[in-house]
């Protein structure tokens, strides 16, 4: 039996600064996965929060001045608060420097001690800050002045201290037998390839303890040390349900997590790092680990100095949740960099929103309102034109929850929003106002049908849209139990004769230049 527990998480994102349209990005398209399968009926428990520890944060804090625990607290209120403002459905939101997570992180590097996997040491060499990665010389490049840089362009500076280690380089063997025998742990393909390509050539030791600064989780038994902030932070998957009560209810029901969602420049400590801690501690693996692309400005990399930062809460005040949510969805091929300029948020948004289904359903319910006593519409025979487009709703589900499997969001989306296209064609050819006179009947089957398929694209749209999908499916009386893939169906059609209340306009248009 294929379980029904679903777990998915996002990455948690660091507080050293407010969140940024990156993080909101991969919010959505993260809460859209959790949602979809919970239209399949799956229990899901999707988790998300903030990432804390490490010498970023120290540093910002020296920087402005303020307590770390207070930068940690005050920007962890945002990223929460954004989830909220996104309409995030997430079960939980961890932080941390949580209680919890201490007692998690602490059991995993025993668990890995008891292994023999970690061995005490010294650690010299060329550390990014930026990057939270020592480099080797010859991936250096030499700059102004002597300094050095990281492949990223972040400056190194040369560290040393004691060190505890873990054994990586043991683990490449049965990382790569891990990646050959379960195709679909890594994706999209491409970061798989690489990840195999960069595993084969071999993997060093890691340094996972620091004692040049104490803002972090203590490693057990060893004054001085606290752990690399990687290793806190991918264990936060594991605390979310419970861990170390690996005989408790919640770890029993969803570790091993189904999938992680990750941006693709956190790849290697997700592939890499994250299964060898869990093999080591003899933990079962995530079943995936999906990389999304990179969001950029009107084409460039966002970045304060260009002026070009979009700020997450201004989109959603602006626009509302839904509009924001469906653009990243629809716009930006999930696996792929995308961009946002606010041309082609508006765009979207006034043609696939309010046009496409904001005006199809405004005008079809309108119509039943006025002509059909505000009843669902009584229905003759059906044509041809109504059968195929019925069933071009069902067909575009199938695909949809198939691109979903393989979180191709984008196609998921489309593949929905090709029915709402194909409705409006099928509604302006029909002109049900014309029957009104000639063919009443027909008028009704015509309504009906539109309805009826507003219906079906709109449950599966709830995963995309929840709240503008969700008011819908009020105006077509839906019941709230009825709101599953599995009812997107014939077998719980609309019924002719229901009370429909009278509709309201759920999508605005935009304007392409702001208003001062
Ligand atoms: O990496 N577009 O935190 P983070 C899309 N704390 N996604 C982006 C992005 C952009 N412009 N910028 C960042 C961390 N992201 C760690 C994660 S997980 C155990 C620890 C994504 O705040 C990034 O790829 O730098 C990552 O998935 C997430 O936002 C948090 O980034």
């Amino acid at each position: 039996m294929t379980r029904n527990a679903y777990y998915v998480t996002t990455a948690i994102a660091y507080p050293n600064g407010e969140p940024h349209i990156g993080h909101a990005y991969e919010m959505i398209a993260t809460d859209a996965m959790a949602r979809w399968k919970r239209l399949e009926g799956r229990d899901v428990y999707f988790l998300t929060g903030t990432d804390e520890h490490g010498i970023k944060m120290v540093q910002t804090a020296e920087r402005e001045g303020v307590p770390v625990r207070d930068l940690a607290d005050r920007n962890s209120a945002r990223f929460k608060q954004l989830a909220g403002a996104l309409n995030l459905s997430n079960d939980d939101f961890i932080r941390t420097t949580e209680a919890r997570h201490y007692a998690a992180s602490q059991a995993i590097w025993n668990a890995m001690v008891a292994a023999g996997d970690i061995y005490e040491g010294k650690y010299e060499g060329w550390y990014s800050v930026r990057d939270e990665a020592y480099f080797d010389a010859s991936e250096l490049t030499d700059g102004e002045g002597g300094r050095k840089f990281a492949p990223s362009g972040a400056p190194v500076e040369w560290v040393e201290e004691p060190s505890y280690f873990f054994r990586l380089s043991a683990f490449a063997d049965r990382l790569l037998k891990h990646y050959e025998e379960n195709p679909d742990f890594i994706g999209p393909n491409e970061r798989r390839n690489e990840i195999i390509a960069f595993v084969k050539r071999g993997l060093d030791d890691v340094s996972i303890s620091r004692t040049t600064f104490d803002w972090g989780i203590p490693v057990p038994d060893v004054p001085g040390h606290v752990m690399y902030v990687w290793v806190d932070a991918l264990t936060n998957y594991m605390t979310g349900v419970g861990y170390p009560d690996v005989d408790g209810q919640m770890f029993q029901r969803y570790w091993p997590a189904d999938l992680h969602v990750i941006g693709k420049d956190i790849t290697r400590f997700h592939t890499i790092y994250w299964p060898a801690f869990l093999m080591s501690a003899g933990l079962a693996l995530p079943r995936k680990i999906f990389a999304h692309g990179f969001i950029t400005v009107d084409g460039k990399k966002m970045s304060k100095s260009l002026g070009n930062v979009i700020e997450p809460f201004a989109l959603v005040e602006e626009f509302g949740a839904d509009p924001v949510r469906y653009f990243f969805l629809r716009e930006v091929s999930f696996g792929n960099d995308g961009d946002y300029s606010r041309e082609k948020f508006v765009n979207r948004n006034n043609a696939d929103l309010a046009n496409d289904l904001g005006n199809l359903a405004q005008r079809s319910l309108s119509m039943i309102n006025k002509n059909c006593e505000a009843k669902v519409p009584e229905v003759g025979a059906y044509s041809d034109a109504d059968r195929a487009l019925l069933d071009l709703a069902a067909t575009a589900t199938a695909r949809a929850v198939k691109a979903m499997d393989e979180q191709l969001v984008h196609e998921a989306v489309a593949a929905i929003w090709e029915v709402v296209g194909e409705a409006n064609r099928y509604f302006a050819g029909q002109e049900p106002w014309a029957l009104k006179k000639t063919d009443p009947v027909r008028m009704g089957t015509v309504l009906y049908v539109t309805a009826e398929v507003i219906r079906r694209v709109t449950i599966p749209a709830l995963a995309f849209i929840p709240e503008s999908a969700g008011r819908i499916l009020d105006t077509l009386s839906v019941p709230a139990d009825k709101r599953l893939l599995a009812f997107a169906n014939d077998g719980s059609a609309l019924v002719p004769g229901t009370d429909l209340p009278a509709p309201q306009p759920v999508f605005q248009r935009f304007e392409r230049t702001k208003a001062e």
